[in-house]
């Protein structure tokens, strides 16, 4: 096997890496094989807190040294594992809070270029939130929404509004323990606070905040990120694309679009074919503007223009390699430095566009939403007059799939019970007659620790043979989709059960359900059959399991624990951040499924990963007294309308 063969399972990125090597280009993958990782942070026991350390908590001739200050390593382990969770929730705290701003700028009529694309959703939020409809306009209606949701970010007193959305045994779980959140910003920062020196040092109480933290994310930032960018660019319903470095063309101008938050990429969407834009383009020589997405920002601007994707998180520097990129247009997170001194190896610019994250030796372009258009137009100008820098050392490799993605928590709702009916009935009905044995949502990043995409296709595939409904998002769905498993046909790998369900509904087996922020929409998902009922009263009565195998960021922490404190039983691979502390280890794999119903667990192996997420949904299944082909309980319309009625 040559060497690159091991680093990925994509034919386009080996190809890349290839290409990389001979052109001198230093990547990821290299850097990986320079840089080891420490084992003593690996495992959560160096703590930095202080200037008497940094300490290292290793064993040292069979104990467990402690920390200058006394700190265990059961503390010090807790405490990172926090910090990682406040750090994640920060990051999709901080895009929540943008599109609340930009949600409230474009309903006050200050950022032109963008409007309020679904009425009816935001209709829906504001009886939710109880905001006067009467005859006011969507724009007075939204500014109410906007500041009420904004405003969750400072709240100090009371409760996150969207935890009453949640199934009523698990908002008890929450209040019963102490840990339903506040105010996004305050979870956060008392979180900082708690893992100073010299606060709190009981691992338990430690990790208790961490749940609140953590859920001020699922329930809080997140959603609120969600739920506002659906009303502000429409809810994603299915739309066909492709992605993989494949969709670059070698004859037009190719704008890369990396990041997390999408107006932006909304804008840019929309204007990158503009006619006057596009004859600058061929003044220039290239026949046109061809728009490609990277890492979350590709599966927004995926969802809901069907725009392709390039590749995902460790593909960023593959993509400047092919030597076909004009512009690499990033905003926030899993943004690689690594990027402008890749780019510095061909004509490639990169191009900053958020005043939060700016990078030495790239070009800084800030977005500026109140000039939306001219923003826009200025950064793709810029990549069109870059277009005569392109060199000769062009490879686009020839691989890109077709995929199907769109599938918002309202599209699933549609598609299952039909426009009129929308219902999770349908997929409950499945599950309790066996034919769909469980639900798993698969998720993350990928991780350069491991072979690129691999753990992602081989655990999927290993769960829809096994006739396990798969929802995705993230980097996770990307990997997926190039392996073709975003489509009907890929029912062929499914399990019978599973692949008859797909058939009548016109279903893919593994469902794109967008960005990382959506993870949110798997907890609506997760609540919507709860409250269908015939699968009991609370999230961690499902038959369903949580999966990110190829994490790296701290975002990944931050949902895994809400998942799990929202009662899902999760399973990451790669490493473990607290193994330094068998004491939290435990807690987290055993303890926390007495508390929350929802725990952790650690299995690097993708078929041992989705074995263990099936017998978790055979145990499930049983304890709902629905594991016995015999005794299916099968649902005539008479009964139907019966449970409509409750
Ligand atoms: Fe980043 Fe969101 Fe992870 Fe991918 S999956 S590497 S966080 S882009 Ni979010
Ligand atoms: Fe060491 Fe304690 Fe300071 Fe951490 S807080 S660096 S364990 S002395």
């Amino acid at each position: 096997m040559a060497e690159a063969e091991t680093k990925s399972i994509d034919k386009a990125s080996i190809e890349m890496i290839e290409k990389a090597a001979s052109d001198g280009a230093s990547t990821v993958f290299d850097r990986a094989e320079v840089m080891s990782p420490c084992a003593i942070g690996a495992v959560g026991s160096c703590c930095k807190h202080c200037a008497m350390g940094p300490c290292q908590l290793v064993t040292f001739k069979g104990e467990q040294l402690r920390g200058v200050c006394g700190a265990t390593a059961a503390t010090v382990a807790a405490r990172n594992f926090v910090r990682m969770i406040a750090a994640g929730s920060a990051a999709h705290g901080d895009h929540g809070r943008e599109v609340a701003k930009v949600f409230l700028e474009v309903a006050k009529g200050e950022a032109p270029g963008f409007e309020i694309k679904d009425e009816q959703k935001l209709l829906q939020l504001a009886l939710d939130l109880g905001v006067n409809i009467g005859d006011r306009s969507n724009n007075e209606i939204a500014v109410d929404v906007g500041q009420i949701l904004r405003d969750e970010f400072g709240k100090q007193e009371g409760e996150l509004l969207f935890l009453k959305r949640a199934p009523l045994k698990r908002q008890e779980i929450w209040r019963k323990l102490g840990v339903a959140p506040r105010g996004i910003d305050r979870e956060v920062s008392e979180a900082m606070h708690r893992t100073h020196m010299g606060c709190d040092q009981d691992y338990r109480d430690l990790l208790l905040h961490g749940a609140r933290t953590a859920l001020a994310d699922g329930w809080g930032g997140s959603m609120i990120a969600t739920e506002l960018q659906d009303i502000l660019f429409g809810t994603p319903s299915p739309v066909a694309s492709q992605i993989n470095l494949g969709v670059l063309k070698d004859d037009e101008v190719n704008i890369i679009i990396h990041g997390h938050e999408p107006y932006l990429a909304e804008i840019i969407a929309v204007v990158s074919q503009d006619p006057e834009l596009i004859e600058y383009a061929k003044s220039k020589g290239a026949k046109g503007i061809n728009l490609a997405g990277m890492c979350c920002t590709a599966n927004e601007i995926l969802m809901r223009h069907g725009v392709p994707i390039a590749g995902n998180f460790l593909q960023q520097e593959l993509a400047i390699v092919t030597g076909a990129v004009e512009a690499m247009v990033v905003d926030v997170q899993c943004i690689m430095q690594g990027l402008v001194e890749v780019a510095s190896c061909y004509h490639t610019k990169v191009i900053t566009t958020d005043r939060r994250t700016k990078i030495e030796g790239a070009t800084h372009m800030e977005f500026d939403e109140h000039k939306a258009v001219e923003s826009a137009k200025a950064i793709i100008r810029t990549a069109i007059d870059n277009f005569p820098n392109r060199g000769k050392n062009v490879i686009i490799p020839n691989y890109k799939t077709d995929l199907i993605a769109g599938f918002s928590h309202e599209t699933i709702n549609y598609l299952l019970g039909g426009l009129f009916r929308a219902s999770y009935r349908p997929l409950n009905d499945n599950i309790i007659n066996g034919r769909i044995r469980g639900v798993a949502g698969v998720v993350g990043c990928n991780n350069v620790r491991v072979t690129h995409d691999d753990l992602h296709v081989t655990l999927v595939k290993e769960l829809i043979k096994n006739d396990v409904l798969v929802l995705e998002t993230g980097c996770a769905a990307m990997a997926c989709g190039k392996a073709g498993l975003l489509l009907p046909e890929a029912a062929q790998y499914a399990g019978e059960g599973l692949a008859s369900v797909c058939e009548a509904v016109g279903i893919p087996p593994v469902l794109h359900m967008g960005a990382c922020i959506d993870n949110s929409r798997i907890l609506m998902a997760a609540t919507a059959m709860v409250k269908d009922g015939g699968l009991g009263d609370d999230i961690s009565d499902l038959p369903a399991a949580g999966v990110a195998l190829e994490w790296m960021s701290e975002k990944a922490i931050a949902i895994g624990q809400y998942f799990v404190s929202s009662g899902v039983f999760t399973i990451f691979g790669t490493t473990w951040p607290t193994l330094g502390s068998k004491e939290v280890t435990d807690f987290l794999f055993k303890g926390m499924e007495d508390l929350y119903g929802g725990m952790w667990a650690f299995e690097p192996d993708p078929i041992k990963a989705a074995h263990l997420v099936i017998d978790h949904i055979d145990r499930k299944r049983k304890d709902l007294g629905i594991d016995k082909a015999g005794e299916r309980v099968l649902y005539d319309m008479t009964m139907r309308r019966e449970l409509d009625a409750v």
